[in-house]
C-alpha cells in the first residue's frame, strides 16, 4: 500500500475558544436555507465551531490505513444519510427509538421535576431534534436549548422549526464534532441548571475508552449542578439486536454503504458502492453491534494521492454500538465523575433512559 499522509499533531484541547466561522441566519431569507413555510420573525444565530475538512480528511485516511480497516460513523450523517438514519427509527425492527421515546413520554413528569425550572438544555447530536420536544412540552420555563450536531444544514432546519414551535424559548445551535474536545462558548452563564441530552444510545457508538472521555467532558460543560439525561441500549437476546442492524427492507445497508457516497463526495475517493456489501454480527464477548462494509472483490480505492488495497471478503469497520447493563453503565459512568441519581427501563428491559448528576 502506498504512504499513508500524517496527520499533524493537533492539541484539540488547547485549540482557542473561537467560533471558526459564525453567522446569523435571520428567518427563512438565507440563500443557504430551502426552508418551507416557517415564520419569517425567527432569528437563529449559528456557532460553527468546526470541524476543519482537513480533520474529517485525516481521519478517514488514518483509518484506511489501519491494518483493520475503518472509517468515522459520524460521516454517516449527510443529508442523505440523516434521512436514512430517520427512516431506520420507524422500522419495526429498530426497538431502540419507539421504546425510548415510551420511556421518556411516561416519564416525563418526573424527569422535568428532577431537571427542575430554568435549565438550559445542551443536545448532543440533537439531528431532527424530535425527543427533545418531550422535554420542552413538560419543563417549566426551560431557559434555552443549545442543540450540537455536526451537520449544519439539519441543525439550522431543526433549531429553526423548534424556535418557531417554542417562541419564547432561546435557540442557540451549534455546529461541531463532539465526539472530539471542543471549548464551546460560554453557554447559558444565568440558566438555572445546564442540562446535557444525550438520547438515541448513540454513547453506544463510541468505543468503551471513549465514551469515559466524552462523559467526562459533558461533566465539565454542565458543572457540579448540572445533569445528563441520556439513552442507554441494554444487552439482550442476540436475535433482536441481529435483526435490528439488518432490517428487512434493507435501510441499514444502504445507510451503511451510504458513508462511501458521502466520502468520495467530500473528500473525492472513488468507492465504488455496487463492490461492497452491508454486515452487521453482534459480538457476545464485546457486548457490541459491529457494521462493516465487506469488499466483494479485490481492488484498489483512491484518496488524494494514496491508493488503498482491499482484498475480496475484506471489512471496513464503519460503525461499533455498545449494548450496556445497568451496573456496566453506572461504573462507566462514575469513572467520569457522573452518577446515576434516576434510572427508568421499559418493561422487557430492552432500553434505558438515565438521569446522572455530577458526583
Ligand atoms: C445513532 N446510533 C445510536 C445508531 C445505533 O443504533 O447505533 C446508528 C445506527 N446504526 C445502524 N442503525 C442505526
Amino acid at each position: 500500500m502506498s504512504a499513508v499522509h500524517s496527520s499533524p499533531a493537533v492539541d484539540r484541547e488547547r485549540r482557542p475558544a473561537y467560533p471558526v466561522d459564525s453567522r446569523v441566519i435571520l428567518g427563512w431569507k438565507s440563500n443557504s436555507l430551502r426552508a418551507p413555510a416557517a415564520p419569517p420573525f425567527a432569528a437563529i444565530h449559528l456557532e460553527v465551531m468546526g470541524p476543519q475538512l482537513d480533520d474529517l480528511r485525516d481521519e478517514v485516511l488514518r483509518g484506511l490505513a489501519k491494518p483493520a480497516k475503518e472509517l468515522p460513523c459520524k460521516l454517516f450523517y449527510d443529508q442523505r444519510g440523516s434521512a436514512l438514519f430517520d427512516q431506520i427509527c420507524t422500522l419495526d425492527e429498530y426497538y431502540l427509538t419507539r421504546t425510548e421515546t415510551a420511556i421518556m413520554q411516561q416519564n416525563a413528569v418526573e424527569i422535568a421535576d428532577l431537571i427542575g425550572a430554568r435549565c438550559a438544555l445542551i443536545e448532543y447530536g440533537s439531528g431532527s431534534s424530535s425527543k427533545i420536544r418531550i422535554l420542552l412540552d413538560h419543563l417549566r420555563e426551560p431557559h434555552s436549548y443549545i442543540p450540537i450536531d455536526l451537520s449544519k444544514d439539519q441543525l439550522l432546519q431543526s433549531a429553526t422549526a423548534i424556535a418557531a414551535a417554542y417562541p419564547r424559548l432561546k435557540v442557540l445551535p451549534l455546529c461541531a464534532d463532539y465526539t472530539q474536545p471542543f471549548v464551546p462558548p460560554s453557554i447559558a452563564e444565568d440558566a438555572a441548571r445546564r442540562v446535557a441530552f444525550f438520547p438515541g444510545s448513540t454513547i453506544g457508538n463510541f468505543h468503551l475508552h471513549e465514551a469515559e472521555g466524552f462523559l467526562r467532558r459533558v461533566r465539565e460543560l454542565v458543572g457540579r449542578e448540572g445533569g445528563l439525561l441520556i439513552g442507554v441500549d441494554l444487552k439482550k437476546d442476540p436475535g433482536l439486536l441481529h435483526a435490528a442492524y439488518n432490517d428487512s427492507a434493507g435501510i441499514t445497508a444502504e445507510f451503511n454503504l451510504n458513508i462511501l457516497a458521502h466520502v468520495n463526495t467530500r473528500f473525492g475517493s472513488d468507492f465504488h458502492l455496487d463492490q461492497f456489501a452491508h454486515r452487521a454480527l453482534y459480538d457476545e464477548q464485546l457486548g457490541r453491534i459491529e457494521m462493516h462494509l465487506i469488499s466483494l472483490s479485490d481492488q484498489l480505492v483512491q484518496l488524494d494521492d494514496t491508493k488503498f488495497a482491499l482484498e475480496a471478503g475484506e471489512p471496513i469497520l464503519t460503525e461499533v454500538s455498545y449494548k450496556y447493563d445497568l451496573d456496566q453503565f453506572a461504573t462507566l459512568a462514575e469513572q467520569a465523575g457522573l452518577g446515576v441519581r434516576r434510572l427508568w427501563t421499559d418493561s422487557a428491559q430492552l432500553f434505558s433512559v438515565q438521569y446522572l448528576v455530577a458526583r
